[in-house]
């Protein structure tokens, strides 16, 4: 479904990252993928996972917080693939204590991060890849259900995605002319780093057992099928969308 496209993924970070799940659908779809690492200290887990796609795998350091690494990424890209189709960005980071006590008392710094890393990084990576993005392409976000709904202790997180799921739809119609289509992935809460040592995530999956509509949150296959799904040209006329992928949890009132 993805055969002769090229791609770039964000945010691996271990075999549970999300965009692990994405990165080998869109693989196993066809397309030919680089990676981008936070630093030193993830280079060896994503050399390991970008490694059995081939050893000549392009991985490329990245703090999303610095424009220079983003404009070595792109200039790499330029040099070694010529052209870009695919972007995925699933990249978010707030404060640990912004997610623990309340909203109330986020302060000026950990807003900024927040949003800096979990928001505005989707702006900064999509003007990177629009020159090389010369056929069309498809750029994927991951977001969550925080953005729309208060969730207890997401906190600042919650108020980063409604900024990134505005971004999608701004970015999709500066970019829709040159045929670049920009989407955003609902998940349902997942089991992977980001989620792991928040409290009460246990209970947040059993409340999508016992509420959702198909009882249960989603797995990553399903993630990495609708990820490709949005990359490949079945879904040419869908852009700015947010596509739920939580068992439903999103059209509960109660
Ligand atoms: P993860 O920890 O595997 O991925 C988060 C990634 O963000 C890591 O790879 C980390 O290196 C990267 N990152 C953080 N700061 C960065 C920076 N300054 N520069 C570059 N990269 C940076 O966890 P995940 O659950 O796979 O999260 C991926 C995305 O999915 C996030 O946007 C998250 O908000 C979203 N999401 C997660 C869930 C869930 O329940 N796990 C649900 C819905 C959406
Ligand atoms: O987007 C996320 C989590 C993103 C995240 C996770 C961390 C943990 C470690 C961002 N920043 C940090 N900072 C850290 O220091 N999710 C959708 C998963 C998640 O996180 C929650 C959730 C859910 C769901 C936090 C509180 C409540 C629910």
């Amino acid at each position: 479904m993805l055969a002769g496209k090229l791609g770039i993924v964000f945010g691996v970070a271990n075999k549970r990252s999300i965009a692990w799940a994405i990165a080998q659908a869109w693989h196993k779809a066809g397309a030919k993928l680089a990676f981008t690492y936070q630093g030193e200290h993830l280079k060896e887990n994503v050399e390991e996972l970008a490694g059995t796609f081939g050893a000549d795998t392009l991985l490329m350091p990245c703090d999303v917080t610095k424009d220079e690494d983003i404009a070595n990424v792109f200039k790499t890209m330029g040099e070694k693939f010529g052209k870009l189709h695919l972007l995925l960005h699933s990249v978010a980071f707030a404060p640990k204590e912004a997610l623990e006590g309340e909203f109330i008392n986020t302060s000026r710094e950990a807003y900024r991060i927040a949003h800096d890393i979990s928001a505005y990084s989707l702006v900064a990576l999509a003007r990177g890849a629009m020159p090389l993005m010369t056929e069309g392409g498809s750029i994927v976000a991951m977001s969550y259900y925080g953005a729309e709904k208060v969730v207890p202790h997401y906190n600042v997180m919650g108020v980063a995605k409604a900024s990134l799921e505005a971004s999608t739809r701004y970015l999709a119609y500066d970019m829709g002319p040159k045929k670049i289509r920009v989407n955003c992935i609902s998940a349902g809460p997942m089991n992977t780093l980001a989620a792991r040592g928040i409290a009460g995530f246990m209970d947040m999956m059993k409340h999508y057992e016992a509420h959702a509509p198909l009882k249960r949150s989603c797995t990553s296959d399903e993630l990495g099928q609708t990820g490709t799904f949005l990359a490949s040209d079945g879904a040419a006329a869908i852009t700015g969308q947010v596509i739920y992928v939580d068992g439903g949890y999103q059209i509960m009132g109660m």
